[in-house]
């Protein structure tokens, strides 16, 4: 079975960017939901519901068309949020360094041309979805958005950060301003816990 994860830090944590109300309902309705949902679509098949959401989802053409939807929205509901949470932090390191910092300067230009493109991708997707910083199998960094709980596991692309476009995210305080709420989350991502996971590509 899969269980909700606690948060590495309190729901007023990452105030005033984030919430504490959106953070709670975020975390005990919203992701609560994925992973009970996910659990209710594998329930059963004792083999997929004690592997990791991952391999799952990089292997999603192993689960049965009737389950598979199913699993996509909630499998990837339950493994983006994790993400998200744990690239979040009330102390956060500011800017990337090493060898991340290299690459994005390579590949992007500078830092700033990076916040700009994120930002600019996170506000085009047109609904609800998430914005990425994925590296591809070419160990190429990209990024992208995808739909709905739509995972870029699923394509083989391996997530370093992702940022939660859907209302719900954001609505209670910024209303219909994603603008706004973008502007905000990048003083509480944490670039040490991205370099963490480049590390591990
Ligand atoms: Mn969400």
């Amino acid at each position: 079975m899969f269980k909700l994860p606690q948060l590495p830090y309190s729901y007023d944590a990452l105030e005033p960017y984030i919430d504490a109300q959106t953070m709670e309902i975020h975390h005990t309705k919203h992701h609560q939901g994925y992973t009970d949902k996910l659990n209710t679509a594998l329930e059963g098949e004792e083999k997929l519901l004690s592997m990791p959401v991952l391999e799952i989802l990089s292997n999603i053409d192993m689960i049965p068309e009737a389950k598979k939807q199913a699993v996509i929205n909630n499998g990837g509901g339950y493994a983006n949020h994790i993400l998200f949470w744990e690239i979040m932090s009330p102390d956060p390191k500011k800017s990337p360094e090493g060898k991340l910092a290299e690459l994005i300067e390579e590949e992007v230009g500078s830092l700033e041309q990076f916040k700009a493109e994120f930002t600019d991708t996170a506000l085009t997707q047109f609904g609800s979805g998430w914005a990425w910083l994925v590296v591809n199998k070419n160990n190429k960094l990209e990024i992208i958005s995808t739909s709905n709980q739509d995972s870029p596991v699923m394509k083989g692309l391996v997530p370093l950060i992702g940022l939660d476009v859907w209302e719900h995210a954001y609505y209670l305080k910024y209303q219909n301003k994603r603008a706004d709420y973008i502007d905000a989350w990048w003083n509480v991502l944490d670039w040490n816990a991205v370099e963490e996971k480049y590390k591990n590509v």
